[in-house]
């Protein structure tokens, strides 16, 4: 399996490489367009992200419980935009050391 901080560089990496801002991303990752990142929706992300087959769904639940605050199994914008910001802020501390 691979690590946390693997998964999250990732991740990370999709975003800035490939989406002008979170909010991007998100309208990207959106499929279906209601708004709100379903587990689905999660694990396409982590797919092109390059997370193996094997662990996306795993991955996605965790993130996913990490993430949703008001526990409907979706990421809501401000959800989602929260895990970016924290995920940006997770990365970025650990190359400055
Ligand atoms: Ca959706
Ligand atoms: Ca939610």
């Amino acid at each position: 399996m691979p690590s946390k901080k693997e998964i999250l560089t990732q991740v990370k990496e999709l975003i800035v490489n490939n989406f002008e801002s979170a909010e991007a991303a998100m309208e990207f990752f959106d499929k279906n367009g209601d708004g709100l990142i379903e587990k689905n929706e999660l694990k396409n992300l982590l797919k092109e992200s390059g997370t193996g087959r094997f662990f996306r769904g795993i991955v996605a639940g965790k993130m996913m419980g990490g993430l949703d605050k008001d526990a409907d199994k979706k990421l809501n914008k401000e959800e989602f935009m929260n895990g970016i910001s924290a995920l940006m802020k997770e990365i970025d501390g650990e190359e400055e050391e």
